[in-house]
């Protein structure tokens, strides 16, 4: 295949890094672009006083970086302000939570034709172009207008809200009308997909058609379901190296004999910790017998702390694991560890496998990785049980896990009680149907699943 062009908001340090905020969108890009010649544009992370538009490349592990930094009135309200104060809260159906400020959409316009400018140049004729997610939904109509002819496709990584959702947002026709200056657009799951085609239908009057190919005036597009993956194999092989092995040993040796239960998480409220706390203690109020049987391994690293939203659910879970651990715990039992920083992939393999159970229960979310990790991590032999949200769409993936919903606290409780007292032969036999489907539609399958549609004759040529 020609060059890829990859672009995303943030250009993070390919796998291998320490750092736990590292988003599963990094990890999953960072293996895509190795193999191919690639290029990975987007921001650099980094505040300058005044745009200079200056690039840097940057090789690091067979990766080639290509960033920018942005200035103070950028980063508020592109990033802290559109993205992650509007976009990001509705998409992820919280509406009470989604601002709407004008300066912010301005913001957002202005640094996706940033990106459209620095880009431009870069391009060569046969480059197929991949845009990734929420940030940068009008990045290919801006290239487009700087006479760009390349193959575009765009993934969202987040869910695609209901129609009457994002009507809300007040640029939600124009939004979605630029999309279709994609050849291409991805979606995790049928339900995200659904939701963008209702959106055309209902609300810009357009038509979709055979093989997922949607027109709206002159313009068609290709939209797909295309789940995003882990890199399975080597995951499995982390689990069983020596630093998971020595995190799995030390986890093992501390539970002392109990049921280690585990979340690792973003600290993010489309998580759903506090709701994830609240099953808990319900579990332990309905079977004070299993009390000094289990604990909640809560691992979360802070993301986005600029953002109000993000500093509300840090003191809520602060005072929620102090609340319930001040009431339940006793001399040689703590139920709640919970930890505010990241870890190696190597170390959380084996964290994960240490735990019996796998509690991942956001209340919406595009994919969840951490899911399928889990999974990755287990011991065939005696694996673990997943508890996994019906709202994650991971969930149309994992089906074979214990599915719940995450806003009822009781069936969160029974479902860990469930977990704890499944024999063996049940676990092994979910945990089965979940590895073969994390080994069928890995990250490798996503990427090239993406590509070959983005490869095929042009929609509407
Ligand atoms: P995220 O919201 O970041 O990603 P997720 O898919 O769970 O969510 O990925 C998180 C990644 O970060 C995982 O690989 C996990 O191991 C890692 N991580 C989390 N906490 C960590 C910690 N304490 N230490 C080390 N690593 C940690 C967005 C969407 C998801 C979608 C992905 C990919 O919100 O729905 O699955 O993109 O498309």
């Amino acid at each position: 295949m020609s060059r890829l062009i990859v672009i995303s908001n943030r250009v993070s340090a390919p796998k291998g890094s320490q750092s736990g905020a590292q988003g599963g969108l990094a990890v999953a890009l960072a293996s895509a672009l190795r193999e191919h010649d690639g290029l990975w544009f987007g921001w650099s992370g980094e505040r300058i006083d005044t745009f200079t538009g200056e690039i840097d490349y940057q090789v690091n592990q067979g990766v080639t970086t290509a960033t920018i930094d942005l200035e103070d009135q950028d980063i508020d309200e592109y990033y802290n302000g559109y993205a992650n104060r509007t976009l990001w809260p509705l998409f992820h159906y919280r509406v009470d939570l989604a601002e709407y400020e004008r300066d912010f959409a301005g913001g957002y316009q202005r640094v996706n034709a940033r990106f459209a400018d620095m880009v431009a140049p870069l391009l060569e004729a046969d480059d197929v172009v991949w845009i990734q997610d929420y940030h940068l939904f009008p990045l290919g109509d801006e290239l487009r207008q700087r006479g760009c002819g390349n193959r575009l496709g765009f993934f969202l990584h987040i869910p695609w809200p209901p129609r009457r959702l994002l009507s809300i947002l007040p640029e939600a026709a124009e939004l979605v009308r630029r999309m279709f200056a994609y050849d291409v657009i991805g979606f995790h799951t049928a339900e995200w997909l659904e939701s963008f085609l209702d959106f055309v239908r209902l609300e810009l009057g357009g038509t979709i058609g055979a093989d997922g190919i949607v027109t709206l005036g002159d313009r068609s597009v290709r939209a797909l379901v295309c789940p995003i993956g882990i890199d399975t194999p080597e995951f499995v092989e982390l689990a069983a190296g020596v630093p998971a092995r020595l995190a799995y040993r030390k986890m093992r040796d501390s539970a002392d004999g109990r049921d280690m239960i585990v979340g690792v998480d973003r600290l993010d409220y489309s998580k759903g910790l506090e709701e994830r706390f609240l099953g808990y203690e319900r579990f332990l109020v309905e079977h004070p017998e299993e009390r000094k049987e289990v604990f909640l391994l809560q691992i979360a690293p802070p993301s986005r702390g600029a953002v109000g939203s993000y500093q509300r659910i840090r003191d809520t879970l602060q005072g929620l694991s102090g609340r319930i651990n001040g009431a339940y715990a006793d001399v040689d039992w703590v139920p709640i560890r919970y930890v505010n920083q990241g870890y190696g992939r190597d170390t959380l393999a084996g964290i994960y496998r240490a735990a019996k159970i796998g509690l991942v229960t956001p209340l919406r979310d595009g994919m969840n990785l951490v899911a399928k990790e889990y999974v990755a991590a287990q011991d065939p032999e005696d694996p673990g049980v997943l508890i996994l949200s019906r709202f994650a769409g991971a969930a149309a993936q994992l089906t074979e896990a214990i599915l719940v919903n995450p806003y009822s606290a009781e069936e969160v409780s029974d479902a860990i009680l469930k977990a704890m007292r499944m024999d063996r032969a049940e676990r092994i036999r979910r945990w089965r149907a979940c590895m073969d489907s994390i080994e069928s539609q890995d990250i490798n399958w996503w990427r090239q699943t993406f590509l070959d549609a983005l490869m095929l004759p042009r929609a509407g040529a």
